[in-house]
């Protein structure tokens, strides 16, 4: 039976900078963060970087080109920082904005709607050398960044996300040091959280003032979290978890506050009329889904956490996350309920399998269709339960580096072979093209 959406169901995919540009230090591209970690020896998984990644700069039209044939009519990437400010302020490079527009056109020539996310992780190495997230300063360049993205793109893009995943971006570059800056530690985790919530407020001012009719939102991370047993200990680290992954950002972003379980540790770094900043109206709530998540107590971690893999009798993708459509459709209905009824989209939801191409060159990816059509089904459940959730952005376009793991997981609906850099549909990319040309899922 095929499930259908509601008409103007947008269909996307969605991509990031670092993860698929490459062109490193092109045409005037200054460092960011990942340039810089990615040459940190045991940082990354065979010490792979992003240097040439999916050669993107060089391919967007053939990659576009995939876009069409997948029948979408949205795509989401995110705009490299220090490609178009080198320095991280000041100092335009017009070459770097030149790229964007290329890109734009094209995506507009294939009739697609473009998303655009300010920020995907990749702040320039020259704000990360004034401290980059503790210093409070960053706020203000992201404002002026923003407001420069939108004077140049703003006639073209209605739609804009301030951050995807800040809560990745804060514990993992300045909580437990796994990404880029590669900071450990708990106040300057908390210290990075306060300031990337600050730079969303002033963020949307800038690009409000800048410009009128434009949709904006911010992408969060939501995922339910569990205990791993009824232990106290692992209970608190279960509530810390959900309190860092999930609340941290849409709670002051939206309901004005931090969740209690941080609210009496983040007073010292919040000034007054801060809030007034940060909560700004959105006119959409975002948000990127996977999976569950299950907590334990662990006295190494900066904030007592440690993630525990899913059951053994239960599936999993490649990243050892679980395939559980079941949490998914909870979020959605969450999400709603929490946040009010803002217009809902997903813009990242996927799966990592360990691919292979056959002799007659087919990767035959069933793991990853069924995994999509479960959690296609989750949102048409999630829809006629009444949540209004308007589109689905899938993870990703292209095999991509995948930060601390390198290239070792494929997520892509194209396989992309890092020797030749040849692209080459899935089963699943047929799948989707499909579901999207009938706006439909089977199931
Ligand atoms: O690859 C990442 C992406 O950059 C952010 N969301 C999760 C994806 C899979 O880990």
């Amino acid at each position: 039976m095929t499930r259908r959406f509601p008409d103007g169901f947008l269909w996307g995919a969605s991509t990031a900078a670092y993860q698929i540009e490459g062109a490193a230090a092109e045409d005037g591209r200054g460092p960011s963060i990942w340039d810089k970690f990615t040459r940190r020896p045991g940082a990354i998984l065979n010490g792979d970087n992003g240097d040439r990644a999916c050669d993107h700069y060089h391919r967007f039209g053939e990659d576009v080109e995939l876009m069409k044939r997948l029948n979408l009519n949205a795509y989401r990437f995110s705009i490299s920082w220090s490609r178009v400010l080198p320095y991280g302020a000041g100092g335009v490079n017009k070459a770097g904005l030149d790229f964007y527009d290329r890109l734009l056109d094209r995506v507009a020539e294939a009739g697609m709607e473009p998303w655009i996310c300010l920020y995907h992780w990749d702040l320039p190495q020259a704000l990360e050398d004034k401290d980059g997230w503790l210093n409070r300063d960053v706020a203000g360049w992201y404002a002026d960044y923003a407001q420069l993205i939108v004077r140049r793109l703003g006639d073209r893009v209605r739609h804009f996300a301030t951050f995807n995943e800040p809560n990745v971006a804060t514990f993992k570059g300045y909580g437990d040091g796994e990404h880029a800056p590669g900071i450990r530690g708990r106040k300057t985790a908390l210290q990075a959280l306060h300031n990337m919530n600050l730079a969303h407020g002033l963020g949307m001012q800038a690009m409000r003032a800048e410009r009128s009719g434009l949709l904006l939102g911010n992408i969060y991370n939501l995922h339910p979290v569990e205990p791993a047993t009824d232990r106290p200990g692992d209970r608190e680290a279960a509530e810390m978890l959900d309190a860092m992954w999930n609340r941290a950002f849409p709670d002051p972003q939206i309901l004005g506050r931090y969740p209690e379980a941080l609210a009496e540790e983040m007073t010292p770094y919040i000034r007054e009329d801060d809030f007034k900043i940060i909560t700004q109206k959105l006119d959409y709530f975002a948000f990127n889904h996977y999976t569950r998540l299950r907590a334990k107590h662990d006295s190494n971690h900066p904030f007592g956490i440690a993630e525990v893999p899913p059951p053994q009798n239960r599936p999993q993708t490649a990243m050892g996350w679980e395939v559980a459509p079941d949490a998914f459709l909870a979020q959605l209905k969450e999400a709603k309920e929490r946040y009010g009824n803002l217009p809902i989209y997903v813009t990242e939801n996927g799966a990592a399998y360990p691919d292979t191409v056959d002799a007659q060159g087919r990767i035959k990816d069933r793991d990853r269709i069924e995994y999509l059509r479960a959690y296609l089904t989750a949102i048409h459940d999630a829809i006629a339960a009444g949540v209004p959730v308007k589109g689905y952005f899938v993870w990703s376009l292209l095999d991509n580096f995948e930060w601390a793991l390198g290239y070792s997981m494929r997520f892509g609906l194209v396989h992309v072979d890092y020797d030749t850099l040849e692209r080459r549909p899935k089963d699943s990319f047929h799948f989707y093209a499909e579901c999207a040309g009938q706006n439909g899922v089977d199931s």
